[in-house]
């Protein structure tokens, strides 16, 4: 009777086991990630995978931070003809750009979002450049900053997103702005933006940069 039993608990385990690794996976895409998608989030762009906007870890400097846009001001400071507070509706009513672009983390993961949101130099010009500006500083609201030189931006045209996969970007993935640094390790995709701080410190060291992470990010 005893050994009926442990045969039986035995069978049971294996089948559980080999129904929930089948169950595991669903065109190579785990049950963790699957969980990740949120509800009418956008799953694949022209024929490939999108990864989920929201991560499966954070490993920000002070946790996920969650920004009331009601009380919220996006200032342009620095070498402007003017400094501006832009609402969160001014940025989303300039022109909007959408880019499949992936994010890569020096810890070794990476991310394939649907991005949009508006050009960095768009949002620039509403202040006006100064001619001597060569450098861009970004703040979060955590404290976090970042920079990336001026002409990487216009060259490349950067975007800074309000969207992934077509939905609004999660306070996860720095709602309401997140720099879209294309071709940056993950620590220039400053998240929480607060403030672009147009500059001539062209040295000038990020959080990440401080603490001996390249000032250029190449992948
Ligand atoms: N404001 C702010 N932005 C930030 C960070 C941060 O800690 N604070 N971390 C950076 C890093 S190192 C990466 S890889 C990306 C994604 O961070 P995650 O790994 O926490 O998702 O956000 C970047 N932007
Ligand atoms: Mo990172």
């Amino acid at each position: 009777m005893k050994r009926k039993m442990l045969v039986f608990i035995l069978m049971l385990s294996f089948l559980l086991i080999v129904g929930g690794c089948s169950q595991e996976e669903t065109d190579g895409v785990s049950m963790a990630t699957e969980n990740r998608y949120r509800e009418s989030e956008i799953r694949e762009y022209e024929g490939a995978r999108l990864d989920p906007a929201i991560g499966p870890r954070d490993n920000s400097i002070k946790g996920v931070q969650l920004v009331d846009t009601e009380d919220y001001t996006l200032k342009v400071t620095g070498l402007v003809d003017e400094p501006i507070d832009l609402a969160y509706e001014d940025v989303l009513e300039l022109d909007t750009y959408r880019r499949k672009i992936t994010l890569y983390c020096v810890e070794g993961w990476d991310a394939t979002i649907l991005w949009e949101g508006s050009l960095l130099e768009d949002i620039f010009n509403t202040a006006g450049m100064d001619p001597k500006a060569d450098t861009v500083i970004f703040h979060g609201v955590d404290g976090y900053t970042t920079s990336l030189p001026l002409e990487t931006i216009v060259n490349n045209q950067l975007i800074l997103a309000y969207r992934s996969n077509g939905l609004e970007l999660p306070p996860e993935m720095g709602y309401p702005f997140i720099v879209v640094a294309e071709d940056k390790l993950g620590y220039k995709w400053a998240r929480w933006v607060t403030e672009i701080q147009l500059s001539d410190e062209s040295d000038y060291e990020g959080y990440w940069e401080r603490r001996g992470y390249s000032n250029e990010a190449d992948l």
